[in-house]
């Protein structure tokens, strides 16, 4: 058996329909779109049908933005560093309400923020892993500038209530922000549905380029941009577009909402049978209802096994997993997710995070059950505490 890719929300391999699609943009198209001779001008409207695409993606009206950028942590830093430049700095507005579940980008940005006198609240998760809209009105006060709540977790792939979470923001004047990573191509995504003021998105959990995403902002909710320099981007983000990354994240992006329904059904189904699988076993507890989550994940905290050792020896027998995010994994901290549920101390380090794609094969997860099964039974036996 090939080796067996189960860590997509960490990256995904990119569609080979995403690859045909920009390959024309590196060996002839190559002109930059900016330039006034043909090579530029033949380029345009590639840019403007996959702004097009991408629009249509998400939702977005004819008066909002995208920008289109380098990946979702330089989004959410656009979004929070820009509303510092807009609003935290200078005026009565010092505070910023945000979750202890949100991707490191978002955490570490706040938390910088917080050396330049901004208030920020890190809301934890209820014993359901979840951060309700109620949670969220709580801790608002006329000092509130942002919230900023992902819409789906990357380590549980939990949902979370962001129309519920506009809503409260919308009636309380307060600008709110949410990392969809994880929702694109897992969810349906229309951002005026929801009534987002800031959405970001990157191509690589879609199928797409790395290096490549995208910064929803809505009509009049416009931030100060992060890069300053050319007219790229109606002047929100300067820098040479990169053609060949942003044509592919569009394609990406329109294959992605053309699978949802295959994601819903498919992917879920085989997930659902590695979660069955994985339930049968003795003492593993699962991280959130099936209802709850995204399609493609399920974590799992298996007792007297090692998260770390779990990925090891999955990883001998050809099968690639994870013990959260990729961007977390060299740090010994113990899970925030699995702490915040309830789980003690033996348990917070025994999560493993399984995530699937719509290239996942029902072969490769027969093959993954049955080598987590003796895997699980090989690793409790040299327990010393299980
Ligand atoms: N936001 C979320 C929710 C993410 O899951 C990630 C990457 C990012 C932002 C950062 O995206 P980037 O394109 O800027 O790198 N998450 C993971 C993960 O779960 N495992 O590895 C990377």
């Amino acid at each position: 058996m090939e080796r067996i890719y189960l860590d997509n929300n960490a990256t995904t391999i990119v569609d080979p329909q995403v690859v045909a699609e920009m390959e024309p943009f590196y060996s002839r198209m190559y002109g930059n779109p900016n330039s006034l001779h043909s090579f530029g001008i033949e380029v345009r409207p590639y840019l403007h049908r996959a702004m097009e695409r991408l629009y249509a993606g998400i939702g977005a009206g004819d008066d909002d933005d995208i920008i289109v950028n380098s990946c979702a942590t330089e989004g959410n830093n656009t979004v929070i560093m820009g509303m510092y430049f807009s609003l935290l700095k200078d005026t009565r507005k010092k505070h910023i309400v945000t979750t202890q579940l949100e991707h490191p980008c978002v955490r570490e940005a706040c938390r910088f923020l917080e050396n330049h006198g901004v208030k920020v609240t890190y809301l934890a998760p209820d014993s359901n892993g979840l951060i309700t809209a109620d949670m969220v009105a709580a801790v608002i006060d006329e000092r509130t500038a942002l919230v900023s709540v992902m819409w789906a977790n990357n380590e549980t792939g939990l949902v979370l209530p962001v129309k519920e979470i506009a809503a409260v923001c919308r009636e309380q004047g307060v600008y709110f922000h949410t990392d969809a990573v994880q929702a694109i191509g897992k969810l349906p995504v229309d951002v005026q549905d929801v009534g987002v003021d800031y959405l970001t998105f990157s191509a690589h959990k879609f199928h797409g380029p790395k290096g490549v995403g995208g910064l929803y902002v809505r009509k009049g909710a416009t931030l100060p941009p992060l890069l300053h320099g050319g007219e790229q981007m109606g002047g929100h983000r300067a820098g040479t577009v990169n053609v060949p990354a942003m044509v592919g994240m569009a394609k990406a992006m329109e294959l992605a909402v053309e699978a949802l329904d295959y994601e819903t059904r498919e992917v879920a189904r085989l997930r659902d049978k590695l979660e069955d699988a994985l339930l049968r076993i003795d003492d593993v507890l699962v991280v959130g209802s099936r209802a709850q989550r995204t399609p493609n994940t399920v974590y799992a905290s298996i007792r007297g096994v090692e998260g770390e050792a779990m990925i090891w020896d999955l990883n001998q027998h050809g099968i690639a997993a994870s013990t959260g995010s990729a961007c977390a994994s060299e740090s010994l901290e113990a899970s925030p997710i699995l702490t915040a549920i309830g789980a003690d101390r033996e348990l917070a380090h025994t999560g493993v995070r399984f995530s699937l794609s719509r290239f996942t094969t029902a072969e490769e997860i027969d093959y993954t059950i049955a080598v987590v099964e003796k895997a699980v039974a090989r690793l409790r036996a040299l327990s010393t505490s299980y």
